[in-house]
C-alpha cells in the first residue's frame, strides 16, 4: 500500500522558506506536494511544478516590509485557495527562515491551521544571525508560536549553517545541501513507513516524544562507515546533543553496494548513546546515484 498522493506536503514560507522547499521537493518530487508561500513572486521563479501562495495585498510585489503581523492576515485572508492542499496532507513539512515579515508571521498560521486539521506538523525554522537584534527579537517571538502550533519544531542555527556552507564552499542561503539532503531523508523515510504499512501512529509517537527534538545528517563513504556516525554526531544542525534520545526515527541511504552489515553496524552505532528504552523505527533505501556512498537521516526526540 503507498500513501495517497499529496499525504506529504512540503510548505516553504518566505524567501529563505521557499528556496530550501524547492531545492528540497526537486529531490523527492514524486513522493511530496510542494507549496510556496511568499509576498514576493520572484521566490515562485525555478518551481514550476509548485502551488504557489502569492500574498501581496499591497501589490507591490517586493516582501511585506519585515511586518509578521501583516503576513500572518494575509496568509488568512488567502488560506481558501490552498485548502483543498492542506486537508490532503497527512504531514506537513514547513521551512522557513525567520526574523523578516512574511516566514516569522505566516508559518506558525498554516503550521496551526493544518494541525488543527489532524496533520502532523514538522517544523524547520532558521534561526537569524546574532548580530542582526531586531531580525533576532522578531525571530523569537516567531519560533515559539511556531514551536506551539507544530507537533515537532526544529531550529537551525543559520550562523553554523553558514559554517557548514563555507566548509562546502556553497552558499548559506541554499542551506549547504544539509536542508534538502535532511527533508528528502525524511520524505523517503515516511512515504516507507506508509509503505510498508508500519502504523502511521508509530511515527506519530516517535515525533510527539515530550522535549526537543532535532534532525541529524551524515554522510560517508562504504569504505569508513563509521564517519557516516561521527560526522552524524558531531553535526546536528542545532546545538542540542543527542544523548538519552526517547525516540528516534532512522533512515540509511546507500548505493546498490550497500550491505546489512552497513545498515546494523551504523545504527548500532548510531543509537548506542540513546535513552535504552528509545523507540526506534529504521529504513533503508538504496538508490543508483549512490554507489560507494552512505547518508544516515534521522529525526531525534525526546532529547532533555
Ligand atoms: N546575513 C544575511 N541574512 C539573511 C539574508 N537573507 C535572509 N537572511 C536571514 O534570513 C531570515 C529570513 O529572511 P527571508 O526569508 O528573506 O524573510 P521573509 O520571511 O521573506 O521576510 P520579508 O521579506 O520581510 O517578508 C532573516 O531574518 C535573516 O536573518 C542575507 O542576505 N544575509
Ligand atoms: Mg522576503
Amino acid at each position: 500500500m503507498t500513501m495517497e498522493e499529496g499525504a506529504i506536503l512540503i510548505v516553504g514560507v518566505g524567501g529563505v522558506g521557499c528556496i530550501w522547499a524547492t531545492q528540497a521537493h526537486s529531490r523527492c518530487q514524486e513522493l511530496s506536494e510542494l507549496l510556496l508561500i511568499d509576498a514576493d513572486e520572484s521566490s515562485f521563479e525555478g518551481a514550476s511544478t509548485a502551488n504557489c501562495l502569492f500574498l501581496d495585498a499591497g501589490g507591490e510585489g517586493k516582501g511585506s516590509a519585515a511586518l509578521p503581523m501583516m503576513a500572518t492576515h494575509r496568509l488568512r485572508e488567502g488560506l481558501d485557495s490552498v485548502m483543498p492542499l492542506i486537508e490532503k496532507a497527512e504531514i506537513m513539512l514547513i521551512l522557513t527562515g525567520l526574523g523578516g515579515g512574511m516566514g516569522s508571521g505566516a508559518s506558525s498560521e498554516i503550521a496551526s491551521v493544518a494541525k488543527n486539521r489532524g496533520c502532523l506538523v514538522l517544523s524547520i525554522a532558521g534561526l537569524p544571525f546574532a548580530e542582526q537584534p531586531l531580525r533576532c527579537s522578531i525571530a523569537n517571538e516567531a519560533i515559539s508560536s511556531l514551536d506551539s502550533n507544530s507537533h515537532v519544531c526544529i531550529r537551525v542555527s543559520m550562523e553554523r549553517l553558514a559554517w557548514q556552507a563555507r566548509q562546502r564552499k556553497t552558499d548559506w542561503i541554499t542551506g549547504s545541501g544539509w536542508i534538502e539532503e535532511l527533508i528528502e531523508g525524511l520524505v523517503t523515510t515516511i512515504a516507507e513507513v506508509g509503505t510498508i504499512n508500519l502504523d502511521l501512529m508509530d511515527m506519530r509517537s516517535i515525533i510527539e516524544k515530550p522535549g526537543n527534538a532535532t534532525l541529524i545528517v551524515g554522510t560517508g563513504t562504504t569504505e569508513i562507515p563509521g564517519s557516516v556516525v561521527e560526522m552524524a554526531r558531531n553535526s546536528p544542525l542545532s546545538e542540542l546533543e543527542i544523548q538519552g534520545a526517547k525516540g528516534c526515527l532512522v533512515q540509511l541511504e546507500g548505493g546498490p553496494d550497500m550491505t546489512l552489515s552497513h545498515l546494523d553496524q551504523i545504527t548500532d552505532a548510531f543509537v548506542s548513546s540513546m535513552d535504552p528504552d528509545c523507540q526506534v523505527i529504521m529504513g533503508a533505501r538504496t538508490s543508483d546515484d549512490m554507489v560507494g556512498r552512505l547518508r544516515l537521516v534521522a529525526v531525534v526526540s525526546g532529547l532533555g
